[in-house]
């Protein structure tokens, strides 16, 4: 009876705090979509960009597929009769403030994909990239290490999983820049009168879901304590498909899929971080 008490009084305590430990802003792309010529309409807080090349074509709108709530950013692209394909980057980025300098932080950001060709013959790609600029900036060309999870398929309709991207920081001021970004590849053909002929085709790239934190916070309250030591120790020695798996305690870099040494070495260095 004590534990159920204590518990009614501390949970009401707690989720305010829970609401402000993400330090994205319009971390779920739940808030307004705001048009940015001439990319089209990128969630609020985030600002859009992209690398143009012949023969592509892009846009950004707001998505329904979420990861996350209702909504998520949605980067369209398109080939065209012509047999267009497309490459390059497309990406949102942010500034994240009030950091620490020379603390860990983890970036976590969700990607899914959709394929679509009337075609008989087709072979389509994204790679899905997350990256930091640990001194604030907006250049996404200044970022050189991108931790990224590639998609790729050769049917015709193709509804890929949601991927998760994560990396690891550490700020050299109180500002650093989150870059999200898709690299995206498309090809399709079908039945010509006489042999084969390029066909339309079309793909659905979503984000969603973003998470910035100190990295062992795995109750995102804002600081590593012993509450995300027992949330840790939950998880021990576990991987994917077994009884008490959790991704978020996979903080071993890179991630690995265990739970293990690696991790709690991670998890000791990042220890009382935020207090
Ligand atoms: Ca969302
Ligand atoms: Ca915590
Ligand atoms: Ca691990």
């Amino acid at each position: 009876m004590k534990v159920k008490n204590i518990y009614v009084i501390v949970l009401p305590l707690m989720l305010p705090a829970l609401a402000y430990a993400n330090l994205a802003n319009n971390p779920s792309m739940e808030g307004a979509f705001i048009y940015q010529d001439p990319l089209g309409f990128v969630a609020e807080g985030w600002t859009a960009w992209t690398e143009e090349y012949w023969y592509r074509l892009c846009f950004f709108a707001e998505g329904t597929c979420a990861h996350d709530g209702l909504k998520s950013q949605w980067i369209g692209l398109w080939g065209a009769q012509e047999g267009y394909y497309s490459f390059g980057d497309d990406g949102i980025y942010q500034q994240i403030n009030s950091l620490q300098p020379g603390q860990g932080y983890q970036a976590s950001v969700w990607f899914k994909y959709f394929f679509e060709a009337d075609s008989w013959y087709c072979v389509s790609e994204v790679t899905c990239s997350v990256g930091i600029d640990p001194n604030g900036g907006t250049d996404p060309n200044v970022v050189t290490d991108w931790v990224s999870v590639t998609d790729s398929t050769h049917e015709p309709r193709y509804e890929g999983p949601w991927l998760n991207v994560r990396t690891f920081f550490s700020p050299n001021g109180s500002i650093a820049t989150i870059f999200a970004k898709i690299h995206g590849y498309g090809d399709a053909e079908e039945e010509g009168p006489s042999g084969p002929i390029p066909a339309p085709w079309g793909a659905d790239c979503y984000i969603d879901d973003v998470a910035v934190h100190h990295i062992g916070d795995l109750d995102l309250d804002g600081f590593v304590n012993l509450v995300d030591f027992a949330i840790f120790g939950l998880a021990w020695s576990t991987e994917p498909g077994d009884a008490g798996w959790n991704p978020d305690c996979d903080i071993s870099d890179p991630n690995d899929d265990i739970i293990d040494t690696l991790d709690l070495d991670v998890f000791t260095d990042n220890w009382l971080a935020g207090l």
